[in-house]
């Protein structure tokens, strides 16, 4: 045993756990035996599926051991611990990935392969875990690997939807949404807990009463009461040592109804309006970017949230008993965004009407418990309720927020004495027609930190979005830059390069990122830049492989491969793309020996269901695709390819293979972006504004490695303030006026002119919000600069590698850092 685990370790530093077997031979009995006795099948019958459960259960094991220890170890050291509430965490397939974090990658390939079966094959088997939208369920999926990397004592707190984001097919172009079914077969990681269980209340009313000192008591009767099914999915470190948990709640129905409150509280003809308690965690509200303002999402908002508190409290309550006195030093609660902000009244909720705390002292603990991650400043994605749905819903939360609102404006008072436009401004109750109830708010008045996810963001957020309150809290709004992990998004998804990297610089990198930086030397050397673009030409033959297997589509593998992946959304401009493309068909048909190197534009984006302008990006896409493909006029220098159902496995399989990152979005739009950091960490190019985190990446591998293009976010206010009018670059523009006209045509879309009508008319008529039209000819340049840097292989090359090298900074490892530093105040906890 400890022969073969030290063999081991020569090829994977992390794996010297001494207690766990990770030797081949342990791993492959212990396939045989879960194909045996867990899944009542053999060798001989197994298919993939089959052995891609054997091998989970097999490395589920390992898992399970190290989180016994870990929890036990926390519980012994009594630690403080962040509790990150999120309603989405976006994790993708964890088999790879736990394999990875045991150092287990190679030997279970190996074993495997002395079994006949490929673990190429057998990886493919795991669907996704798609419960997040994009970004910001990505990053809480990122942060709890970061935290359970580094030995801090964390728990994710989330929704078990039984269905995550909808699975998206393409017929003739267009977007169609089928159910995301993943947990049809089971799934071997998540544990349930019915020992657990909590319940919740919803609806009914409050009523007030007096104390035996005769002071005033309320309490809620509930409408209905829900039960919360905790299922905990294991988040292992990397090196296997601390395995933190996700526990994400399912709803169940407790049976109990009471229509007696429902009558008293006048609520008999709304009966049917009431949500079923099985439905609140049924499914993944699709919207990115967007409040939906549905009964459904507050209830789901607050299930969870709810659940999770219980979960703290009952947890805190065994070490502590009644005494709150250090609740604060235990627990620190972190909101992703404002979907869990209805934590906050109803933790005031428990420890005044439940725990008969005195308001302040409650407020008091409030306050030192819950810390606030702003995502974005798009006003539609700003969360706000009707005051009367949350009366409805949730009517003693209503009364708390009201009464902290009442008390947060007599501070407003007295720091601008009769300034009552101050207080309209900075109300969590927004008076207009219906009352509104504003989250973030809310959430900045009941936080002791806020901050931003890159840095122009969180200057955004304290100049535009929150100036009086940054005036009135110093120092509380502040910033964190996002990051990414690289076990994910280097060394699991790009095996070839991260072998190269590790023989040129050691194989601690994914521990410690900066160390990529050693390879800035070599960015010169002739060898080293060969072996790097032939690791990139290995990944391009790779995705072309599976663009002709997901579309029919040829690619040259020599061409650029340029890549747009993430949501579709009009500020993240993939229209602004397609018009580029657009120009370059236009001039090759105009001149046939116009100079360009061959590009294949490749896209992956999911539209949010309702959002119709965002579906027609993608039909139009897949339109001009087609068209251009077909062109042998000019189909071998250009190719467009729209790949369907973009999630977290086939970002795996694109990031690796990229050549040109497109990060586009109007500056002062995208908060962060985190795809930009995962491809330019795998030697992509970025092209983009000087938005989010470009602008950061910018700094990192300076003006010369990456093609910066458009207005900044001072043009852009200062061109909106003069009033912005895209009629000037429609007719003072022949390539603008041209392209968008073909739109128009039924070029695209033979006998269907009109089709595509709709985009020109959002860039035209529309006002073309996200000033699409106001960048296009820098962005047209920048791409001549791009093709112009592309034909020198040599600086092309060295670029790459200084991309790659200088993604230091964007580990999620440091965010987690910053925030620990900044706002968690953990401190780590070994275990063992
Ligand atoms: C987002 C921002 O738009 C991104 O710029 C940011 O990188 C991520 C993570 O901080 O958060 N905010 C947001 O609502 N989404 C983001 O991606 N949307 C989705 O997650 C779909």
């Amino acid at each position: 045993k400890s022969a073969s685990s030290s063999q081991q370790s020569a090829n994977n530093p992390v794996s010297t756990i001494p207690e766990l077997d990770l030797s081949k031979k342990a791993f492959k009995e212990a396939v045989v035996r879960h194909l045996h006795s867990t899944l009542g099948t053999d060798e001989n019958k197994a298919n993939n599926h089959a052995w891609f459960k054997a091998a989970s259960a097999a490395i589920q094991e390992l898992v399970l051991n190290r989180l016994r220890k870990t929890q036990k170890s926390h519980y012994l050291n009594d630690t403080r611990a962040v509790h990150y509430f999120s309603a989405e965490f976006l994790m993708g397939r964890l088999l790879s990935n736990n394999m990875h974090n045991f150092g287990l990658f190679e030997t279970a390939q190996a074993a495997l392969q002395e079994l006949g079966v490929d673990l190429t094959d057998v990886l493919e088997e795991e669907p996704d875990m798609a419960l997040g939208n994009g970004g910001l369920g990505r990053l809480a999926a990122c942060y709890i690997d970061s935290l359970a990397t580094m030995d801090y004592p964390a728990i994710g707190y989330g929704i078990h939807y039984e269905y995550g984001l909808f699975r998206q097919e393409i017929k003739n172009g267009a977007q169609i949404e089928r159910p995301d079914n993943w947990r049809d077969y089971g799934n071997p990681w998540e544990i349930c807990r019915p020992e657990s269980i909590q319940e919740i209340s919803l609806y009914g009313y409050v009523e007030t009463k007096y104390g035996k000192k005769g002071q005033i008591q309320k309490e809620w009767h509930p409408g209905a009461i829900v039960k919360g099914l905790p299922w905990d999915i294991p988040v292992v470190g990397y090196g296997g040592k601390t395995v933190n948990v996700l526990r994400l709640w399912e709803s169940q129905a407790s049976g109990y109804f009471n229509w007696d409150v429902f009558n008293a509280g006048g609520y008999v003809d709304a009966e049917r309006e009431n949500v079923e308690a099985e439905t609140i965690s049924k499914v993944l509200y699709p919207n990115d970017e967007t409040e939906a303002g549905k009964e459904l999402r507050l209830i789901q908002q607050y299930f969870f949230s709810a659940c999770s508190l219980k979960d703290i409290i009952r947890r805190y309550k065994r070490a502590h008993g009644d005494d709150w006195s250090r609740f604060t030093d235990q627990v620190v609660i972190q909101l992703n965004d404002t979907h869990p902000a209805i934590a906050i009244p109803e933790l005031m909720r428990i420890l005044v009407d439940r725990a008969e705390l005195d308001w302040d002292s409650a407020w008091e603990i409030c306050q030192n418990t819950f810390a606030y991650t702003n995502h974005t400043l798009l006003p539609e994605a700003l969360e706000k309720w009707p005051a009367r749905m949350i009366e409805k819903v949730l009517p003693r939360h209503l009364e708390i927020i009201y009464e902290i609102n009442h008390r947060f404006l007599s501070e407003v008072e007295k720091k601008w004495p009769g300034d009552n436009l101050m207080k309209a401004k900075l109300s969590i109750i927004e008076e207009s027609n219906e009352k509104m109830v504003r989250m973030g708010n809310l959430s900045v008045i009941g936080a002791f930190a806020v901050n931003g996810v890159a840095e122009i963001h969180s200057r955004l957020v304290k100049q535009n979005l929150f100036p009086e309150f940054d005036a009135l809290y110093p120092g509380k709004l502040t910033n964190v830059t996002n990051g990414i992990t690289p076990r994910r998004w280097l060394k699991a998804c790009n095996p070839l390069l991260s072998d190269l990297i590790s023989k040129k610089i050691g194989n601690d990198w994914p521990l410690h990122l900066s160390k990529l930086d050693d390879l800035s030397t070599l960015a010169d050397n002739k060898t080293f830049q060969n072996a790097f673009m032939r690791v990139k030409q290995k990944n391009k033959d790779a995705l072309a492989k599976e663009i002709k297997q997901l579309t029919g589509i040829s690619v040259d593998t020599k061409a650029i491969f340029d890549i747009q992946i993430k949501r579709l959304h009009e500020y993240k401009r993939q229209h602004l793309n397609l018009l580029h493309i657009l120009a370059l068909y236009r001039r090759l048909l105009e001149n046939p020996d116009y100079e360009m190197h061959p590009r294949v534009f490749i896209f992956g984006a999911k539209a949010a269901p309702g959002y119709a302008l965002a579906k027609t990006i993608i039909y139009a896409i897949n339109k001009v695709a087609d068209k251009i493909n077909a062109d042998v006029r000019v189909n071998q220098k250009i190719k467009v390819v729209f790949l369907p159902n973009y999630r977290v496995s086939l970002a795996e399989k694109m990031i690796p293979a990229a050549d040109v990152s497109q990060q586009i979005s109007t500056a002062g739009k995208e908060a962060s972006g985190t795809g930009n950091m995962k491809l330019a960490l795998n030697g992509a190019l970025t092209i983009g504004t000087l938005d989010g985190a470009n602008i950061e990446i910018a700094e990192e591998v300076g003006d010369d490695n990456i093609f910066i293009f458009g207005n900044t976010v001072e043009q852009v206010e200062a061109l909106t303030a003069r009033g912005y009018n895209p009629y000037d670059y429609y007719y003072n523009n022949k390539e603008i006026k041209a392209v968008l006209d073909w739109l128009d045509s039924d070029y695209f879309t033979p006998g269907q002119p009109g089709e595509l009508s709709p985009l020109k008319q959002s860039m035209l008529d529309g006002g073309d919000p996200y000033l699409v039209l106001a960048d296009f000819e820098s962005y047209s340049e920048a791409n001549i600069r791009l093709d112009e840097a592309y034909k020198d292989k040599t600086r092309w090359a060295k670029m790459a590698i200084l991309n790659t090298a200088k993604m230091g900074k964007f580990t999620s490892d440091r965010s987690i850092e910053d925030y620990v530093s900044k706002i968690w105040k953990l401190e780590k906890c070994g275990i063992e």
